[in-house]
């Protein structure tokens, strides 16, 4: 039976605490949320640290090491730390997180794009926290760059860390970067693509573009693992179709804040539990940490810097 990699994004750079009171803001809470998903059958946790006192993402290594080194005396589930930082950080901020951790798995975003999140702040006029609104509202004119300088100077450092690249894919030209990059010889196999859909600036979500998608990166890249996440109400139904269609899944409150429509979830293991749900009734069984490790081509937990 084929095992699907169950990914959670725990918090992200997206959202913001004004849009869910359950969202997870202090190391605290970030380390609670991550033994729950590991509890609910999950492989991997995506992991984005934030300010304890605003809510703010930071780029502080010191707070994704002290996350990651509570997690690992507790569990062995992979953590795929972000590259991607929060908006407005720079390529040389976002890395740290590689060179300072080595993880076994650090997302590498696949190309630039005008990542759009200002018209989620036409939702809401009572802000908790000062930076919120100017945060969304910047990403009008907001280009998310990642140059084939900047993709370079990444492969070499995680190379050097041997850290797996988990490639954030949000349009179908993303696909041709990663196909140039695997030319020229900087990525090693297993190649691990994770399709974003639904981000405004990127490719919209829905099962014609999924299928596309997939066939495109058959095409250019060959053989690769895959799996899919998408933005708010798309979520399930999405993963629902990659499960479908032989990919992993990403779930998680950095990509959805709800559970169902109309109510908001109250933590990411709970997502983890649907997915699974979903998955047993198309019989297939969520990997083991250790079973996700083999399927990535992972170097294992006693190699980090944590
Ligand atoms: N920070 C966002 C612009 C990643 O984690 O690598 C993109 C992001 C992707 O969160
Ligand atoms: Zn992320």
């Amino acid at each position: 039976m084929k095992k699907v990699i169950v990914t959670a994004a725990i918090t992200g750079a997206i959202h913001t605490p004004t849009m869910s009171e359950y969202l997870p803001i202090t190391p605290g809470q970030i380390i609670d949320e991550i033994i729950a998903v590991h509890e609910a059958g999950g492989s991997i946790c995506h992991v984005h640290v934030r300010d304890p006192k605003t809510g703010k993402p930071v780029s502080d290594t010191g707070i994704y090491s002290e996350i990651a080194k509570e997690v690992k005396k507790k569990c062995d589930i992979i953590l795929c730390i972000t590259t991607g930082g929060g908006l407005g950080m720079s390529g040389k901020e976002r890395v740290k997180t590689v060179t300072d951790l080595a993880p076994e798995l650090a997302s590498f975003n696949a190309g630039s794009v005008n990542f759009a999140l200002f018209h989620a702040a036409k939702k809401y006029k009572n802000w908790k926290y000062d930076w919120e609104q100017q945060y969304l509202e910047m990403t009008e004119d907001y280009i998310f760059s990642n140059t084939f300088k900047t993709m370079r100077e990444f492969c070499g450092y995680f190379n050097e860390q041997n850290t797996k690249p988990e490639f954030e894919i949000y349009d179908a030209g993303m696909i041709n970067n990663v196909a140039f990059l695997i030319d020229q010889g900087y990525i090693k196999k297993p190649y691990y693509l994770q399709f974003v859909m639904g981000i405004l600036g990127g490719i919209t979500a829905s099962p014609e573009n999924l299928i596309f998608l997939v066939d495109y990166a058959k095409r250019q890249i060959g053989d690769f693992e895959f799996s899919v996440c998408a933005a708010g109400k798309f979520q399930f139904s999405m993963c629902t179709q990659s499960l479908l269609l032989g990919g992993h899944v990403r779930v998680g409150m950095e990509d959805n804040l709800y559970i169902e429509k109309g109510v908001m979830a109250k933590s990411n293991g709970e997502q983890v539990a649907k997915i699974i749900r979903i998955a047993g009734e198309l019989g297939l069984e969520p990997a083991t940490p250790e079973e996700a490790r083999k399927i990535l081509g992972l170097k294992g937990l006693n190699k980090v810097k944590y």
